[in-house]
This record gives C-alpha cells, structure tokens and sequence, in this order.
C-alpha cells in the first residue's frame, strides 16, 4: 500500500514521514480535505432567520451571538437551565471539548450535555473502564502493532477506515472478524490470515466460543498464564463458567463460524506469546455492545495479555480526537481528566478550578440518544447547541431526530459546512477549520499532539472558542473563564485533570513545541529534571497496566458476560440483518467529504451490499435501486451485488443523505451500560424501489 500523500495537501505539512503512527501516510480523505478549505460552500458569515418558516439569511456576528444568548437566557430563566442542551464532538480539540463541557455547567448551568462519541466506543471504553480500571483506545504505542504475532481485529475495517494502520499489521497474522469480506478481510486472506464471517450480533458468542476452546484444549494451562491469571487478575472462575456453556458446536449454530475455524483460530492465539485483540465499531455499535467488548477482554485476559508488553486489548477510537474528546468533560456524566460528575472529590476539586461552588456543577444528565429523543418533550430541552456534529445522519431513527429538532423552540449550529442539521438551524455560526486555528488532539494511543494553524480563516468566520468566549461573556460570565485562545485553556485543563485518570497535568506546552512524545496519564513534573533527563524519550505513560491495573487492588476483573439476542431480530415481514459502516470515500455524515467533487464523483450515492441469490430473490438486478424497509422506514440504495457476502445479511453506509439515509432504518435500542445505541444491527427486507414485486421464478 502507498503511504505517501497524494495531490492536494498544498502547502500544509500534515505529518512528517517518520512519525511512528501512520508513517507521514495519510488516507485519500486526508489528502482532499485540504479541498474544503477553500471551498464554496464553506459558511463565511453567521445566518439566522427570523421566525420558524422563514428562510436562512445572512446577519452580523453581534446580532446572531446577541440572538442566542438571549434565547438561552429566557429559556433558562423561564424553564430552567436544563432546558438548554449541548451536544459536542469527538472532533474537536482537547481545549474546545474542555470549554464545552464548561461552558455547559458553568456558562449555562444545564446537565444536558452529551456527544457523538457516544454513538462510536463508549461501549469499548464502559468495558475498558470495567475490566482495568482505566479506558485508553490502545493502552500501550500503536507501533507494538508491528511485532505482534496474531491480530485479532473485531468488527473493524481499518482498509477503509484507517488505512494508514494497514501498515502496522503482518496479514500473515491477521485474524479478522466481520460479516463482510471486507478489504480488510481481503488483505488478511490475501497474506495468509484468516476470516471469520459470524452473523451480526454474535461475537459475544464467538469470544466465549473461543475461549471455551482454548480451555478445553489446555491452551490456558501453561505456567505463564497460569501465573497471570493468579496474580494480576480476579474473576476467573465465573468467566471460566460462562465460557463453559459455550462448546464449538452451539457456538458454530449460533454464529455461523465453523467449529474448526474456532478450533485454529484459538490455536494460533495459544501458540503467540506477544498477541493482540482489538476491537471496531462491528463488536460495539450493539445493545449489547458492553457485554460483547468484555468478552474479549475476557479472552484477553485468559490469554495473559492486556499489561504484558508487546501484546494487549485495545480499542481503535475513530474521530480526529475520538480519544481525547472522551475525556475532558463533554460527556453526560464526565468531568475533566476521565473524573466522574458524580464524584464528590472529583466535584471539588474541578470546582476549585473553576471558580464556583461545588453545589453549582450540576449532575449527570441524558445519553446523547436519550437527550436527542427529549428535545421539545415535555421535561425536555427546549433549546441545542450543536458543535462539531451532524445528526440528522448521523444518529439512529433518523425521523424521530428530525422531528425533535424541529419541537426545538431553538436550535444553534456551529460549523464550517451546511450540513442537514444546520438547514434545521435557528442561528448557524460559521467557524473556523483545523488547518485555521491551534490546539491538542489526543491519538489512539494516548499520545497528546499538537495542531498548528497553517493558515488564516476568512474574514468573518471565529474559532470555536471564541464562539464560546462570546457566548459566556454576554451570559454573563467572565471572559477570562472562557479564553477565546487554545494555550491558557489547555493551561486550564491541565489543573482541572490534574489527579485524574487521565491526567494532563504535565503536558507542558515546551514539550509539544518540541514534538516530544507525550502519553497520558502524564502528571506534573514540572521541578524535576525528569524531562531533561530523557530528551528524546517517552513522556508520560507510553504503556499503561505494566505493573498494575488501575483498580484498587492493581488486578483486572474477568467479567462474566451472558449472551443475548439484539433488541430486534429478522422475522418474516423483515428477513435480513441490516448492518451499517463506512466506505473509504466518506467521512461520517459526509457533510465534509459530500462536498469534495473527486470524492462526490468515487462514490455519488447510497447503495446497499447484498449477496445475488439475496437480491436476485427480491427481484433486483446488479446496479438496481432498492428499497430497504424495517420497522422505522425505508430508504433507496442502489443494489451491488456481493459475491461472497452472506445471504442473510445486507450492508450500507450510513454516509448519505436523504432518501439514501442509512439511519432511517436503524433502532435506538441502547446498551444498558454505555447508553450505545444498535447502529450494527436492524431487521429489514429488500425490495425494487419501483414497486413491483419480483417475476415468479425470480
Ligand atoms: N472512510 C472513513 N474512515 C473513517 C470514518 C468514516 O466515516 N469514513 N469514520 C471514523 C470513525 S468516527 C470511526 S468510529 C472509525 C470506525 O472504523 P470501523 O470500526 O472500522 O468502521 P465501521 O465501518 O463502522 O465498522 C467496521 C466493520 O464492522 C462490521 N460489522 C457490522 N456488524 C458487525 C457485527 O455484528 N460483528 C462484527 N464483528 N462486525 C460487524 C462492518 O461490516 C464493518 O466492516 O472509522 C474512522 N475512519
Ligand atoms: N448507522 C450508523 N450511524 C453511525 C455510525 C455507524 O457506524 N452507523 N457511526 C457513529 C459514529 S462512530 C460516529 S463518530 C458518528 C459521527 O457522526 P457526526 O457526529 O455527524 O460526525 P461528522 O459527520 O464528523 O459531523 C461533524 C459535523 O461537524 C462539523 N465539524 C467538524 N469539526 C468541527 C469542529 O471542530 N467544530 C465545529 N463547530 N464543527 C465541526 C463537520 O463539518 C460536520 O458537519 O456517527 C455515528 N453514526
Ligand atoms: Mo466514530
């Protein structure tokens, strides 16, 4: 595979050719996003309209910020502050999704704050958070990758999804999990790996499957994992009897993977010392999301694993700061530095940071899903803030969200873009892009980086933290509590995560000038020598778990997991699973990569993989519109044929707009843990878009 840019990068230097994560490589997405920033269809000036039907127009900063403080206020003052909500991103920097969680329990006073990186690993890291105590994408440098001896990738893509990550995985020894041959699946077989297709929803069932195998066959009987097990964890026995229940051929009944295939699989995994199981989105976007990550943690563990150098379980985080955005606070029940808002040391001591009275943060509130359902509900929020996402795609049962959007009494969007949710928009503020503006975003690994503005943002577009700044001020806040600049917040963030787990107290702004490698947890060093000491090495915490796990006792917990159907199931009105994802060409909702043209050209519109007997059953020839229906609505993908998909399975991207919106279809069945909603997993059947039913004999 090439890792060198491609045209369109410009003048900006995205990523010197030796750093160590993707190699200076970057994805197809990554070489055009550069097209954006200087495109037409940026939003260059504020709009707003004057009254529910009437249309966008153009207005002034001053009145547009004057507009939406004051709604706000009102609001707040004749409903309550939480009847003012915020829904924020794993997209933006360390420092806005800091001043965001602020400004939501400072600024407006409202627990209604939650973020889309609850529709990506909130499962992965409830699991993580459950098993070790600590949850960080991948707890040791994604370079270990390259020595490992067996990859197990779970429910992820990254051909498509991260192609700069291909080049850190020996196909040989890659062991993939999905549905779908997917390229990823593709290049595993191609090298040498191995596939396994389970059904939708199982790998819960799988990893158990797995686990009972290598139990059975006294893969975990050597004194190394013996020893693991006695020493650095608790809960075995009860795992060792859910795994029990799980013999090769049930598992091979429930999931569809051949008991043999289980039988090599765990072989391969006993055999390497230094293996790695990583989970996607496949595994977590499931009612039972939690559950399933904790079962291959499970197997992780029962291997002897996760804290063992050279090998581990991670999570490969999405967004451009899915990890750091899931730390500072803009989650529902989160405060800066992973703490949790029911704290109450946690509470004083942001409090103290904060200039306020402990008793003024306010609790917990709604899961992102849950908060959309209630916006304009009685109890509800009757007022959002969107920054940094598009939920009109992007989140499930697209009508419900598009309906409650609309009972809002005042939605404000801040983007760069117009996108589906800004055309439902009260008060569109138009900001800033990160090649414009500065700031922190935290890698997969936990490795703390810093974004440099390379250019200037047009005239009358601001930074989001000057949205912010402008939008406290007039609530009557003090500026300095909401810096318009990335340096005094990130100064900030660093007292507020300070004892944290994850702890940005040293991450001082010398070390990233100088690209020095920083890791969190990273506390205060600040004099010491320690940093000057090891010039060139590792700041922080590279690998975590080496000595300890984070619980109490320093030991991870097994955690008996049951398995369980999903929230829906195909019965005969909706035959098929329908599982969603990405393609290479877009990026998430597409309100980006929708308007790159060489981007729009790949790959113009919705389509839905389907195996030919499959499709051919309802009557659709290869390249033909379809419909696809479940018990929320329907949408029209053009058909492509899969040869080896499988049958029961159909697949689409959730990138596309309208009536190919792929989240139509899906079911806001949440996990009971992370609130993560079943993205991976609705029933539905297949028809021809123009009505007529299929010829007999078809
Ligand atoms: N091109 C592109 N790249 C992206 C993004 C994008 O939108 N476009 N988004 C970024 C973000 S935010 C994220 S979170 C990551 C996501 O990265 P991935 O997790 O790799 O992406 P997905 O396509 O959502 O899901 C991965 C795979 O899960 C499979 N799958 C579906 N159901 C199941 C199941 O029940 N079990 C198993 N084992 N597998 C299943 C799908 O077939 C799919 O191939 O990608 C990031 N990179
Ligand atoms: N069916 C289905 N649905 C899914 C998924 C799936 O696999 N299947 N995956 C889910 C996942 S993992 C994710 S992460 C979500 C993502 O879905 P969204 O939250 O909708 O993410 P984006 O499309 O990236 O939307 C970001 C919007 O914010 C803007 N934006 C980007 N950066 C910034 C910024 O710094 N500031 C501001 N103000 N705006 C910004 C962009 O222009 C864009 O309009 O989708 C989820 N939805
Ligand atoms: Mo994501």
């Amino acid at each position: 595979m090439s890792l060198s840019p491609g045209p369109g990068t410009g003048q900006l230097t995205i990523a010197p050719r030796d750093f160590p994560t993707n190699r200076g490589g970057l994805c197809q997405k990554g070489w055009t996003a550069a097209e954006l920033l200087t495109s037409p269809e940026r939003l260059t000036t504020p709009l707003m309209r004057d009254g529910k039907d009437a249309p966008l127009r153009e207005a002034g900063w001053d009145e547009a910020l004057a507009t939406v403080a004051r709604r706000f206020a009102e609001l707040r003052a004749a409903r309550g502050p939480d009847s003012v909500a915020v829904f924020g991103s794993g997209g933006l920097t360390n420092e806005k999704a800091y001043a965001l969680g602020k400004f939501a329990r400072v600024a407006l006073g409202t627990s209604q704050i939650d973020y889309n990186g609850r529709f990506c690993m909130s499962s992965a890291a409830a699991a993580g958070n459950r098993a070790f105590g600590l949850d960080r994408g991948l707890p040791f440098p994604v370079a270990d990758l390259d020595d490992s001896e067996a990859v197990v990738l779970v429910g992820a893509n990254p051909a498509e999804t991260m192609p700069p990550l291909m080049g850190h995985f020996d196909p040989a020894r890659l062991i993939v999990v999905d549905p779908r041959r997917t390229a990823t699946a593709q290049a595993a077989l191609d090298g040498g790996g191995l596939h396994l297709a389970p059904t939708p929803g199982t790998d819960l069932a799988l990893a158990l499957g797995l686990l009972h195998v290598a139990l059975v066959e006294g893969h975990l009987d050597t004194p190394g994992r013996v020893a693991y097990r006695r020493e650095r964890t608790t809960g075995w026995e009860a795992v060792r009897r859910c795994a029990a229940r799980w013999w090769p051929e049930r598992t091979e009944r429930l999931t569809g993977v051949a008991a043999a295939d289980l039988r090599r699989v765990a072989a391969v995994l006993a055999g390497a010392r230094r293996a790695h199981i990583l989970t996607g989105r496949g595994a977590e976007q499931h009612s039972k999301g939690v559950d399933t990550v904790a079962a291959w943690i499970d197997l992780a563990l029962a291997l002897g694993l996760p804290g063992t150098p050279g090998a581990g379980y991670g999570c490969l985080t999405g967004q451009g700061n899915g990890q750091g955005g899931r730390e500072h606070g803009q989650k529902a029940d989160q405060l800066p530095g992973y703490r949790h808002i029911e704290d109450r040391a946690a509470r004083e001591h942001v409090a103290r940071v904060w200039g306020v009275q402990e008793a003024e943060i306010p609790g917990a509130g709604r899961s992102a899903w849950e908060l959309l359902d209630a916006l304009g509900t009685p109890g509800g929020p009757n007022a959002l803030l969107v920054m940094g996402s598009n939920p009109v795609i992007s989140a499930p049962r697209s009508r419900r969200v598009i309906e409650r959007l609309r009972a809002l009494d005042f939605l404000v969007v801040a983007d760069f873009v117009r996108s589906e949710t800004t055309d439902l928009a009260d008060v569109v503020l138009p900001v800033a892009m990160w090649a414009e503006e500065s700031g922190t975003m935290t890698s997969l690994e936990g490795r703390i980086l810093r974004r440099r503005a390379a250019q200037a943002p047009p005239p009358d577009v601001r930074s989001d933290l000057e949205v912010l700044h402008e939008l406290a001020v007039r609530l009557g806040r003090s500026g300095e509590e909401f810096p318009p600049e990335p340096a005094p917040v990130l100064e900030e963030l660093r007292r507020a995560s300070a004892g944290g787990v994850a702890d940005y107290a040293g991450v001082a702004p010398e070390l990233l000038d100088d690209d020095a490698a920083v890791y969190w947890p990273v506390p205060d060093t600040t004099g010491s020598s320690r940093a000057d000491e090891r010039v060139g090495e590792p700041v922080g915490t590279p690998r975590l778990f080496l000595d300890r796990f984070e619980h109490a006792d320093g030991r991870a917990r097994f955690l008996p997991v049951e398995y369980r159907e999903a929230a829906e199931m195909p019965d005969a009105a909706h035959p098929l699973y329908a599982t969603t994802g990405r393609q290479l060409e877009h990026y998430q909702s597409g309100a980006q990569t929708r308007r790159v043209p060489g981007l729009r050209a790949a790959a113009p519109e919705a389509y839905v993989e389907v195996h030919p007997d499959t499709a051919r059953r309802a009557g659709l020839a290869d390249g033909e519109r379809a419909r696809v229906v479940s018990r929320r609505g329907a949408v029209l993908a053009r058909t492509r044929y899969v040869g080896d998909m499988r049958t029961d399975t159909v697949f689409l991207p959730f990138h596309f707009p309208q009536a190919g919106a792929a989240n139509v279809l899906t079911n806001p069945a949440l996990d009971p843990v992370s609130r993560m909603p079943e993205f991976k997993l609705s029933a539905v059947r297949l028809e021809r878009a123009d009505g007529h039913a299929p010829k007999e004999g078809e």
